[in-house]
């Protein structure tokens, strides 16, 4: 039988594999992170790892606020994992050693709470995707009425959110005169520093406006983060397994490529992250804002096009010329012209781009960028779509990724098949769709009316209204690929 992967058998591994280069057994805890998934551990786990020789006091403890399944394969193996960097030459493993450990907030709640208010810990960093933040996607406040801040603010120490979690543990160190934590969000949304304050805030206040003004105090710089990171499956397991020499239950599968762009605001202190590669710069915004409208923006078109078309993998789409025309045209002439990136080069950007979706090796699947479209398209598809309306410019090919959507989110495909739509949103979703039948103006009217999503704006306009019924028309009659080649020319 194979050995585990551990601290101990870390010394036997297969010859050449990159282990961490630090006694692990001096790291001490200075981050915690909400929600260690596979992006954090793909992305800040690694920047981590590179600083702890330097400097051992920002070990992470991980945390999950859903699901024990991290912590369960995560806990034998002395929190140690394999990333392996996919391109076409083949995989390349490296073990990471910066998570000293994984906490289940279900089992570990107070547990956990008590190691966020500890003064050792500087930094609670965050990665609960777009829908953990419990908020209006169009607005980008907090959600009132979402259950989970229903609950926390009827059971505040012992909340279930990450914002709740935020607060609690923000009060817990007021109350004992410790400085605030700096809190780093590393999800896609648009400036996710400003948005986590105005979340965690808001919710704070809610509980005591006394708390509401500590938490004004409090330092959540935005970032702009960047590595593709397909889920893990099966045959990945078992392909890391062999090249380390022993079973690793949850390596991560990345791209070569990675990206950090941090708004260096870190009152309590912080690793020297720009030593490792990360960029430390004044404003995040723009380069959010290129991020999530050129790279998650044709991500979104590909994975709802891509979808619909046949196509389970991302790199597949990317064999299809008339989706490449259609995503170089979204990126060059619908996208860039919002940008103002000063220094920058967005052509050179956008290639780089083409090239990652092509990476061969890099089994990333449309479904599961499909996921959770109604907290993605206000900020990869729809911001963009607004500017352009403002100033009068076309969007044939946005609304071509909008169309897309609301075809994918009736759950069913073209030849009849079941989709399974994931979303908060889904069963809504589905009962519009279901009410719609194969009425194109049905769909879009039900779906625009989710003002979580479009806003109040949006649905009535009448650009926006004809570009995206003319494409939603044209896939039910003709399909898709007849609709996106008449968008390629
Ligand atoms: C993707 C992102 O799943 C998705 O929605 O668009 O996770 C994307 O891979 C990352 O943002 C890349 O940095």
């Amino acid at each position: 039988m194979t050995q585990r992967l551990t601290q101990k058998s870390l010394a036997t591994l297969a010859k050449g594999i990159a282990v961490p280069g630090y006694d692990r057994g001096k790291v001490t805890p200075g981050i915690v992170h909400l929600g260690i998934g596979a992006f954090h551990r793909a992305h800040m786990a690694v920047y981590v790892d590179d600083l702890l020789a330097d400097d051992p006091s920002w070990g992470i403890v991980g945390a999950s606020l859903r699901r024990p399944d991290t912590k369960e394969a995560l806990e034998p193996q002395d929190g140690l994992y394999t990333i392996a960097v996919r391109d076409a030459a083949g995989t390349h493993p490296r073990v990471i050693g910066a998570i000293l450990s994984v906490m289940d907030a279900n089992t570990q709640r107070d547990e956990l709470l008590t190691l966020m208010a500890d003064p050792a810990i500087r930094i609670v960093s965050l990665t609960v995707t777009e829908k953990g933040y419990c908020h209006d996607p169009a607005t980008g406040e907090l959600d009132q009425k979402h259950p989970d801040i229903v609950h926390d603010l009827a059971n505040p120490s012992a909340p279930k959110s990450a914002p709740g979690m935020l607060v609690e543990a923000l009060a817990r160190r007021k109350a004992s005169g410790v400085a605030p934590f700096t809190v780093m969000s590393c999800d896609n949304l648009p400036s996710n520093g400003e948005t986590a304050k105005r979340i965690v805030t808001t919710l704070a206040a809610l509980r005591d406006a006394e708390l509401g003004e500590w938490v004004e105090s409090v330092a959540f710089p935005s970032t702009m983060v960047d590595r593709i990171v397909p889920s893990t499956t099966d045959a990945d397991r078992e392909e890391v397994t062999k090249l380390i020499g022993a079973e690793d239950a949850w390596p991560i599968m990345t791209e070569p490529f990675t990206q950090w762009v941090i708004e260096d605001k870190f009152p309590a202190g912080r690793p020297a992250f720009e030593k490792v590669g990360a960029q430390l710069v004044a404003d995040v915004e723009p380069y959010e804002h290129m991020k999530l409208r050129m790279l998650n923006g044709s991500h979104s078109t590909m994975a709802y096009a891509g979808y619909l078309g046949g196509y389970d993998y991302i790199a597949e789409v990317m064999g299809d010329d008339d989706y490449v025309t259609l995503i170089h045209g979204l990126m060059t002439e619908e996208a860039m012209p919002t940008l103002h990136m000063p220094g920058v080069d967005l052509g050179a950007y956008r290639d780089e781009l083409l090239e990652r979706f092509r990476n061969p090796a890099l089994k990333h699947r449309t479904w599961q960028i499909a996921m959770d479209g109604s907290q993605k398209l206000p900020q990869r598809l729809l911001g963009t779509i607004r500017d352009r309306l403002k100033a009068g410019l076309g969007i044939e090919r946005l609304a071509l990724g909008v169309a897309a959507w609301m075809r994918y989110v009736t759950g069913v495909d073209e030849e009849g098949d079941e989709i399974d739509v994931r979303d908060p949103h889904a069963l809504k979703m589905m009962a519009i769709a279901a009410d719609a039948g194969d009425d194109a103006e049905a769909l879009y009217e039900g779906l625009v009316s989710i003002s979580e999503i479009f806003g109040d704006d949006l649905g009535g306009n009448a650009v926006f209204r004809t570009a995206v019924l003319g494409h939603l028309n044209s896939m039910f009659d003709e399909g898709i690929h007849a609709t996106i080649a008449k968008v390629a020319g």
